[in-house]
């Protein structure tokens, strides 16, 4: 009989910048009186994350949700935009808090991303955009989206919250549609400990989005249109500077503790995990398995429940569906019958803990765990 983790094991556990560098950037932070409204380390961090993640039109701010709602202005989108119920609740919101209906979609079984095969049937007069999430770091199949927004003239906002650094065929997730949004919160892969990133494709929507995350002001005598606070301070900005020099470290132990994964939850019955996409440079966010109920005898609740019991603390990540909320599912999109993989996968997928610095003796004894509670 195995024993219970000491300590809990959670979801993630954040990277964090040595203490005696950041000391050093704080100095030179109180040094200079400036701590926020583009400053130094928040220039610099644009200038770092460009090149990292190959994008030369970047912004970075306070939120990935508000750099969602900013991106929605910049791109002045209105009507109705196709999105996935199976996503985090900020995806959603970020239409609702722009005045947008959102137009749910099914997705793929295999990636959990939007199916494009759906997505034309919902397009009406009313539609100005796709937002497409990259679902746990899992491209979308960008191409095939882009040739529908092609065909009917629509903008692509992609939600790449999870998809910091990750390529498709050598070229950054960044490449593709009109604005990328990347999540900085503690618990992502790369973070700021909270903040986010847009990526345009023109220069022009990097002018008016950053005009928007400062409330409109273009200088102090004149103010464009109703903007936001949407700005990063200089001491986030600082660990964001120093976290780029360890998240090539992360990523690399994060893959390491995925293939530990792989390995031990190899052939248990009605537990299916996922394999990396040839082509695809991956950034292992989070590590999913899929549980079929009637194979392994217990639904994902009570596998979540139990491993609770041997203190592991997993994620049901993205559970209920957004198309399940009480404030959406009376939009008609959301109805159950038209989202049956969307249903289906929410009630089988849990993420298990993951990051860079996971002892691979955790590793294995969460795996034992789980071969162990099967009935
Ligand atoms: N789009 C997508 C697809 C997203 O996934 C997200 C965010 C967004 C948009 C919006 O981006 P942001 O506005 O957040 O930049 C977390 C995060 O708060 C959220 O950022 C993330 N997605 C979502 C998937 O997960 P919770 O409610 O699950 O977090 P919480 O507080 O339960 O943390 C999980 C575990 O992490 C804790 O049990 C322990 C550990 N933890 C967490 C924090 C915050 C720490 O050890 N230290 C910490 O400081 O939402």
């Amino acid at each position: 009989m195995l024993e219970p983790f000491k300590e809990p094991v959670f979801i993630t556990k954040p990277l964090l910048p040595e203490i005696e560098e950041l000391s050093a950037m704080l100095e030179a932070i109180w040094a200079s009186n400036q701590l926020s409204n583009n400053g130094t380390m928040v220039k610099q961090l644009e200038r770092e994350l460009a090149g990292y993640l190959g994008s030369e039109q970047l912004s970075v701010f306070s939120n990935g949700t508000v750099a969602l709602q900013i991106a929605c202005r910049a791109l002045r989108l209105s009507g109705e935009v196709i999105t996935t119920p199976f996503t985090f609740a900020a995806t959603v919101h970020s239409l609702m808090w722009s005045n947008i209906k959102p137009v749910f979609c099914d997705i793929e079984e295999d990636t959990f991303n939007i199916n494009p095969d759906c997505i034309e049937a919902l397009i009406t007069q009313d539609t100005t955009a796709i937002l497409p999430v990259h679902v746990f770091g899992r491209p979308c199949n960008v191409e095939k989206i882009q040739k529908i927004a092609d065909k009917y003239g629509l903008k692509v906002l992609y939600d790449a919250a999870h998809t910091f650094g990750v390529k498709i065929d050598g070229k950054p997730v960044s490449a593709f549609g009109d604005v990328s949004m990347f999540s900085f919160h503690a618990t992502k892969v790369y973070h700021t400990i909270e903040g986010g990133a847009l990526t345009f494709n023109t220069p022009y929507l990097k002018e008016r989005a950053d005009l928007l995350r400062n409330f409109g002001i273009l200088d102090t005598g004149t103010v464009m249109e109703p903007g936001t606070n949407g700005k990063l301070n200089e001491v986030q900005a600082a660990v964001g500077i120093l976290l780029l020099k360890k998240v090539e470290a992360e990523i690399e132990g994060r893959k390491k503790v995925t293939e530990l994964y792989r390995k031990y939850l190899d052939n248990i019955p009605g537990i299916t995990v996922s394999s990396d996409v040839e082509g695809v440079t991956h950034n292992y966010p989070y590590f999913v398995i899929k549980i079929d109920r009637d194979e392994y005898g217990l639904s994902c609740d009570e596998v979540f429940s139990k491993l609770k019991e041997y203190n592991v603390i997993s994620r049901r990540y993205f559970y209920p569906l957004c198309s399940n909320f009480q404030c959406y599912r009376d939009i008609p999109s959301a109805a159950a019958s038209r989202l049956p993989i969307a249903n289906k996968v929410a009630d089988s997928v849990l993420s298990l803990p993951l990051h860079g610095r996971l002892p691979a003796d955790h590793v294995e004894k969460i795996c034992d765990i789980i071969k162990g509670i099967r009935p």
